[in-house]
């Protein structure tokens, strides 16, 4: 039995049917009488009225299953019908190329991968914004932006080939990125990857939920910098295109609030609802558009339904006692898709068989007419007006929940099929019937080798299509990286204090602050530089910079802060140059990931620096680092209070041990843990050479510690090793053992030397390892270049550890998995020391010795090397006895 719907039940609730008629009467009369305006003043003085009576009454939120544009109100197609039928054409021969796309590759390699189904349900919606909206970036306009949905790449390739920028050639080598090349040819991404198709595309979305969160923070970021009057105000927008089922991911919906509050009309969402994911339905018993319109409506969100095509606008017309909306009301997804797998007689007697109203409003309609009923996100003149209005609403983003089918005419071999998603063959009844549906011209054997189309030059399609990009500014996607130069000031200008330390007591924290204080103040870099915290700016000493340069806020400042009298006050302006995000790493690295790519997006340099608890970056929000890797971002993120035993008292969740163990996977990251401030000073300063000066496609992960320490001034001659990973701190001739420091463990090492001078008269040599990663792939590329006969030249590790046999001791605030990245390459005896296992709360000092890296066990390591086969068990326990240390303690990682 069908439960009755919402609307049924209220029709038997009403007791008084002619009193609710009588209300519905006069609200439409103040309609025609004076206005919407009027009508929607009314109803919230009826709503508050209620609430003011204790009713407790609240709008469901939810409206009916039906398009909110009302055809009335829908703005007419540009072109008229003839354009909607040859942007009909167009869109056929699209799907058509991405199908052969994907059947082709994996009619060669099984093995290849690709996705027919998603685009074959999106193409609609793209050709309207590639039509009509889509305005690339010119000489004058900064551009729009779109997030493309990943798996719908094949169909954005196919129009690259249609629009002449890419080759039949390319298109027969989708997803062969290397064997493509090999033979000069330009391969095809699977999904929009910067990193492999850097003239291409723009933003990495293959990794369902970044698109969402970058898009909002993209136009936030573009807001931050029109209202720091960095860019020229202009009405650009960021659109977004993506999957209902990808609206799950936690990031997709973590921003939602942020975009309506700072009131970012410049987005558009268009979200692909047709109904299915990969498995299966998005929703089966319920219904994904009504959950997300509540969720994007409670959010603030300006929320455009868009399900039904215009052959509905009769049946609906005809619906004189709202059967059919109830019908649709109570038609959950799963069902929804199974009417999308069915064809015009099923559909005839499983949907308008359920009542003789429903059969009427049928009746009217023959089989083939209703196998060809369109879901909104299929129709052209709907999708225009869902765009137009969403393109014109003002002070708020507008998400468009567009109904369509997957796998839309891939006929009973896909449309509406639980497999469809991964779907990558096709018989050749199928493609003759696809070909059929979107009426190409190709013959069967045509069809049969999966030959690509495209009509002649002068064909009204390839003319309508080249004129509408024309019209629009140009071809999108395409990223243009304009390598403008930043000059970068002497190093002398804003870090001397850290060069000519002389003993000064400070950590590399303060001295990150003041570095960057200083460059904010640059007359030329200085408005470049993004400062971007989550919710710790006091916790790094930065809270200087809220009366520097203030924090942002699209508002200003609309109440007295409560510390206005003190200097520091917590000053948020318009032109506020931090970006203080609140408790979200993922919104945080979006603001730094869009600051970073800035270049590229909008031709407009920008150095942002990302500080944070190292433990709530990659280790957190590590994919969102890795699509800003793909990206090409370049920036600093810096892993503040870093070190599991150097941020003392906080405890398992906070003290991070691993991050240089992530940063170091991925290529174009630059990572460092420095000990000391010069060396900071060194690595910021050629980062930002590399980066800004250079355009050089990296960047930086630089950890700092909130230890104070007393800091050397720089030797002379240390730059290089700095920057290549190691230079030598104190050097000893015959040194009996040496030991390599890193970070804040130097000062152990360097104290530990101390001891083994002082106390065993062993000659200890000591060196600073800023950074083991870069060693590690110094050496790495080293050995393979050997071994291919291409240079002779050794890793720096190894040169400069070769020429004594003395035993190395290696120490990090890190898993020893950290210094053993270089143990092939270090030509002597080699120990590592290191962090593994649970942080947990206690001093510095308590947490060295539990996981036995502080100067005692570092000493004690080096005599266990150097005193190897000399001393006995009891000899070496009383050096243990005489360093205090507990040679029967548990391991750290035990359990
Ligand atoms: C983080 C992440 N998890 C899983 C996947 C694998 N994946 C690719 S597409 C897809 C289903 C997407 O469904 P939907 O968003 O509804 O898009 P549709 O293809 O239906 O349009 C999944 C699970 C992914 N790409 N990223």
């Amino acid at each position: 039995m069908n439960m009755p719907s919402p609307e049924q039940l209220i029709r038997q609730l009403d007791l008084d049917e002619q009193e609710t008629a009588e209300w519905i009467a006069a609200l439409h009369s103040v309609l025609e009488s004076s206005g919407p305006e009027r009508a929607r003043f009314l109803l919230s003085q009826l709503s508050s009225a209620a609430r003011d009576a204790g009713l407790n009454w609240r709008d469901a939120r939810i409206t009916p299953y039906i398009n909110t544009i009302r055809p009335q109100d829908e703005a007419p197609y540009p072109g008229g019908s003839d354009a909607v039928a040859i942007e009909e054409k167009i869109a056929g021969i699209l799907r058509w190329n991405a199908l052969a796309m994907v059947v082709r590759a994996n009619r060669a390699y099984g093995e290849l991968g690709g996705h027919i189904a998603s685009y074959a349900s999106a193409a609609d919606l793209f050709e309207v914004g590639f039509n009509h909206f889509f305005r690339a970036r010119t000489s004058e306009f900064g551009g729009d932006l779109v997030y493309f949905q990943p798996h719908s790449a094949p169909g954005i390739y196919a129009r690259a080939f249609l629009e002449g920028r890419m080759s039949a050639d390319s298109l027969a080598h989708y997803r062969q990125e290397i064997s493509a090349k090999a033979k000069g040819v330009q391969g095809l991404s699977s999904y929009p990857h910067p990193w492999l198709m850097p003239d291409f595309w723009q933003f990495p979305t293959g990794s369902m939920g970044i698109g969402p969160i970058s898009a909002i923070y993209q136009a936030r970021f573009m807001r931050y910098l029109e209202h720091r009057q960095l860019l020229a105000p202009q009405p650009r927008k960021v659109w977004g295109v993506f999957g209902d089922g990808e609206m799950d991911e936690p990031e997709s919906l973590a921003a939602l609030s942020l975009a309506s509050r700072e009131k970012l009309d410049n987005l558009v969402f268009v979200i692909n609802c047709n109904l299915q994911r990969l498995d299966g339905p998005v929703r089966g018993n319920g219904h994904i558009v009504d959950e997300l319109e509540t969720l994007f409506g409670g959010a603030g969100w300006n929320v455009i339904k868009l399900l039904w095509g215009s052959d509905w606008d009769p049946l609906f017309a005809r619906d004189a006692n709202g059967e059919l909306i109830d019908a649709l009301n109570r038609t959950v997804d799963g069902q929804l898709q199974t009417f999308a797998a069915n064809d015009g007689p099923f559909n005839r007697e499983h949907f308008f068989g359920q009542s003789p109203g429903l059969q009427a409003i049928g009746a009217t309609l023959t089989d083939d007419e209703i196998d060809r009923l369109k879901r909104g996100g299929h129709d052209l003149r709907k999708i225009y007006a869902a765009y137009h209005a969403a393109s014109n609403h003002n002070g708020a983003p507008t998400v468009i929940l567009a109904q369509t089918k997957k796998g839309f005419g891939m006929g009973t071999a896909g449309q509406g099929k639980m497999t469809t998603h991964q779907q990558k063959k096709l018989e050749q009844q199928d493609l003759v019937e696809f070909r059929d549906r979107f009426k190409l011209p190709l013959t069967d054997t045509q069809v049969e080798n999966l030959e690509f189309y495209k009509p002649a030059d002068d064909s009204p399609e390839m003319r309508h299509l080249h004129a509408r990009r024309a019209e629009l500014g140009g071809f999108m996607p395409r990223r243009v990286d304009q390598r403008v130069p930043l000059a970068v000031p002497p190093i002398e200008s804003h870090a001397q204090f850290a060069l000519e330390a002389d003993g000064k007591e400070m950590s590399t924290t303060m001295a990150l602050v003041r570095m960057m204080g200083s460059l904010l103040k640059d007359a030329t870099l200085g408005k470049h530089v993004v400062p971007i915290v989550a919710d710790e700016a006091r916790t790094f000493g930065m809270a200087n910079l809220f009366k520097t340069v203030g924090i942002y806020s699209s508002q200003g400042q609309l109440y007295q802060p409560e510390d206005i009298g003190s200097i520091l006050y917590y000053r948020e302006a318009k032109d506020g140059q931090i970006l203080e995000e609140g408790i979200t790493e993922a919104g945080a690295i979006s603001s730094w990931t869009a600051a970073a790519t800035s270049y590229a997006v909008h031709g407009l340099p920008m150095l942002p620096f990302y500080i944070y608890y190292s433990m709530f970056g990659f280790q957190r929000i590590g994919d969102l680092i890795w699509a800003a890797a793909d990206q090409r971002a370049r920036g600093f993120l810096i892993g503040a209070t870093s070190g599991r035993t150097t941020l003392g008292g906080e405890g398992l969740q906070h003290q991070d041990g691993s991050s240089h163990l992530v940063s170091a996977s991925i290529p174009n990251c630059i990572s460092y843990d420095p000990a000391y401030a010069y060396e900071l000073a060194v690595i910021i300063d050629d980062g930002m050479q590399r980066m800004l000066q250079k355009n050089e496609d990296v960047f930086y992960y630089v950890t700092v510690t909130n230890e104070n320490e007393a800091q050397p001034s720089m030797p002379k001659d240390a730059r290089e090793g700095i920057l290549r990973g190691m230079h030598c701190v104190s050097p000893s001739k015959k040194a009996e053992v040496r030991l390599l420091g890193a970070g804040p463990l130097l000062k152990e090492a360097m104290a530990a030397a101390d001891l083994l001078e002082g106390i065993f008269s062993v000659k200890t040599e000591v060196w600073s390892v800023t950074s083991f990663s870069e060693l590690a792939r110094d050496s790495v590329a080293c050995e393979r270049n050997r071994r291919l006969q291409q240079s002779d030249e050794e890793a720096w590790v190894t040169q400069k550890l070769k020429g004594s046999k003395a035993p190395v001791i290696a120490v990090s605030d890190y898993v020893r998995a950290v210094p053993e990245s270089i143990r092939a390459f270090v030509p002597a005896h080699f120990v590592t020391l290191g962090t593994d296992g649970f942080g947990r709360s206690d001093t510095r000092a308590s947490l060295r010795d539990f996981f036995e890296v502080d100067a005692k066990w570092i000493a004690y390591t080096a005599l266990a090397e150097v005193y190897a086969g000399k001393k006995t068990a009891a000899e070496m326990r009383e050096i243990a006895a005489k360093l205090e240390l507990d040679l029967d303690k548990p391991l750290s990682t035990s359990i």
